[in-house]
């Protein structure tokens, strides 16, 4: 006898199947590499740009559309290459401009379009503009955003002109001697905010772009892009922004809501301006589309504003979805994903032009699996490429590397460093950026160097590895490379309707086309549970095959099920029945 017990919930969030041929990103496969800890060419432990051009073919062989990296510019990497002092410069331990002409090139050659990341909301306190700028030079003095302050008048004493704090603690304004003012930096003290509202800084920042897209990339991913614009009134003063009640340990650290720093209007302007700059550039030189993936840590409404408004402009192609990193961690239930997966596919603009994308993990986040749940590798990157639309793993999420712990010692994260040495651990980057494990040679054949930047994690010993993994029956690289060949090849991920349902431990979502249905079935639970077809759908079939499995299933790939049959799903597990 069944028994059914849990709450059952059915939504259809459907994506209307479209008749015209795809641009290149609408169901693009993407990865991120972050430069430092991918692969090392000349033995300094640090990951460089011909390293990465040496690993492409792997990139090819997991079947990425595209490829994103981490800052690779000039940098005196006090925030890792996200304080640039040049824009159109190579950071010398990555490399020069030769060897990424030449990773263009094999990028080119492989099939696989290039991102690279644009960093606009600051630049590092070393540029020649922040210097020149400092320096009062006429033309540079209003880049940056430049204060006096004001005079408290119950101590005499000069402050800062608001309250506004960093993101990475402490006041927002830094007082610069050699100009007698303060400059506004949103991130580190390093990392001096542009003045978005001097045309100039927009004209230079747009040559930025056409500099690199005459190189010959594919796109940008714009990173930090809240906090491009702050309200600035037109008698020069800045206001306060109201404390938001919440307080941190160390003095002079409340937060505030950001109604002043975060989210303006202005940003998404400037966001449509770059996504036209981008259009009359494929229009003027031929080619393929030229595309703007977008990082905004903020509500869903204002992510899904980057994809464009209601007045016909058009922003970013991929909106980073961080509802998943944001609201999902491993007590999450099915019914939490079924909410974050709904709640994009329904509230994105309906027009055909835009596709949803699907994201868990970045370098600014602990590894996947120490997110979601340390047996659910798998399961993620099913539910990832398993979804409609544009798939992002972060490198070394599909062979499953999990964080490395790393003593305050050896801590080289600015944010963490901040923390100090009881609280880094909560906010450290750097568990999630050590070296990609490549096979079992020394240093995971990420470097012959003795030392990397970061250590790298000894369970590439214990088969955690791209060759182990390559030669294993059903190995999490076996699957994710299974996964992305399914997604690439049928039609009904391509095309078809999604339908999500959560019924106790799992998350079950169908995909369908014309006369084709395929089921995916996580088990986010806490106990095994059985997965009947007939149960939830109507089947137009009577056999199913099992043609996915997560390593941790115990169903055997290729066995097939009656839509009557109960397919066991083990907790943490996933299934693919087509
Ligand atoms: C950046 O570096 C390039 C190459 O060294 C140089 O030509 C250019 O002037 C630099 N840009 C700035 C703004 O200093
Ligand atoms: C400081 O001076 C301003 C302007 O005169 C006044 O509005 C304000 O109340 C004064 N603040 C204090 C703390 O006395
Ligand atoms: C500057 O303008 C703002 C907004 O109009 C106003 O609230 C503020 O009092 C003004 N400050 C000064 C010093 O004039
Ligand atoms: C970290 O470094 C300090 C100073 O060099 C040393 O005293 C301490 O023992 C080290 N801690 C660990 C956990 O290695
Ligand atoms: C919240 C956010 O996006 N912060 C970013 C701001 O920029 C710095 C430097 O680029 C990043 O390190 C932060 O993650
Ligand atoms: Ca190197
Ligand atoms: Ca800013």
């Amino acid at each position: 006898m069944k028994i059914f017990v849990g709450i059952f919930i059915i939504i259809a969030a459907s994506i209307v199947a479209q008749a015209a041929k795809k641009d290149w990103w609408e169901r693009g496969n993407f990865y991120q590499i972050y430069p430092r800890s991918f692969k090392d060419s000349d033995g300094d432990g640090i990951g460089d740009i011909k390293g990465i051009a040496s690993m492409m073919p792997y990139l090819k062989e997991l079947g990425m559309d595209g490829v994103w990296l981490s800052p690779i510019f000039k940098s005196p990497m006090i925030d890792f290459g996200y304080d640039i002092s040049n824009y159109t410069d190579i950071h010398w331990e990555y490399g020069t401009l030769a060897d990424v002409d030449n990773l263009i090139k094999v990028c080119k050659r492989l099939g696989i379009k290039l991102i690279l990341d644009f960093v606009p909301n600051h630049t590092s306190n070393q540029h020649p503009w922040f210097l020149k700028s400092e320096a009062n030079d006429p033309y540079y003095k209003d880049f940056y955003v430049w204060s006096p302050g004001k005079i408290n008048n119950e101590t005499g004493e000069r402050e800062p002109p608001s309250n506004w704090n960093s993101l990475f603690r402490f006041t927002a304004w830094q007082w610069s001697e050699k100009r007698q003012e303060y400059y506004l930096h949103q991130c580190l003290i390093e990392q001096p905010d542009l003045n978005y509202r001097n045309p100039n800084v927009v004209k230079e920042m747009k040559n930025v772009l056409l500099f690199w897209l005459d190189r010959g990339i594919d796109g940008v991913r714009v990173d930090a892009i809240p906090y491009i614009f702050e309200t600035q009134y037109e008698n020069g003063t800045f206001p306060d922004e109201p404390v938001s009640g919440l307080c941190t340990d160390v003095e002079g650290t409340c937060y505030h809501n950001h109604i002043h720093t975060k989210d303006l209007v202005e940003t998404y302007n400037l966001v449509y301006d770059w996504h036209d700059l981008f259009v009359s550039y494929t229009k003027e030189h031929g080619g393929d589309t030229r595309i703007i993936m977008t990082e905004a840590y903020t509500t869903l409404e204002k992510t899904l504003d980057f994809y464009g408004n209601p007045f016909g402009r058009v922003g970013s192609q991929v909106p980073f979805n961080f509802e998943m990193i944001n609201y999902i961690n491993v007590n999450s239930t099915p019914a939490d994903y079924k909410t974050q997966i709904d709640a994009w596919i329904n509230n994105m603009p309906k027009s055909s032009e835009f596709v949803p994308n699907w994201v868990v993990g970045n370098h600014d986040q602990h590894r996947v699996v120490n997110r979601f749940g340390i047996n659910r590798g798998d399961a993620i990157n099913m539910m990832v490429q398993m979804l409609p639309g544009i798939a992002v793993t972060y490198y070394g999420d599909e062979i499953v590397m999990d964080d490395l712990w790393i003593s305050f010692n050896d801590t080289v994260d600015q944010l963490a460093i901040n923390m100090g040495p009881d609280n880094y651990w909560a906010v450290d980057r750097d568990p999630a950026r050590t070296p990609m494990q490549w096979d079992k040679t020394a240093m995971a054949g990420f470097s012959t160097s003795k030392k990397t930047w970061l250590p790298v994690n000894p369970n590439y010993l214990q088969g955690v590895n791209v060759k182990d993994e390559r030669n294993k029956l059903g190995s999490h690289l076996n699957v994710f490379k299974k996964l992305v060949r399914m997604r690439k090849n049928r039609k009904v991920l391509q095309d078809g309707s999604t339908v999500t349902i959560a019924d106790n431990n799992l998350l079950i979502i169908k995909r369908e086309i014309d006369n084709t249905q395929l089921f995916v079935a996580l088990n986010f639970g806490k106990q095994d549970q059985d997965f009947v077809v007939n149960d939830y759908f109507v089947p137009l079939k009577k056999l199913y095959t099992a043609s996915v499995v997560s390593d941790n299933s115990n169903i055997r790939q290729g066995r097939f099920f009656r839509s009557t049959d109960k397919v066991k799903v083990p907790k943490d597990a996933g299934v693919v029945l087509e």
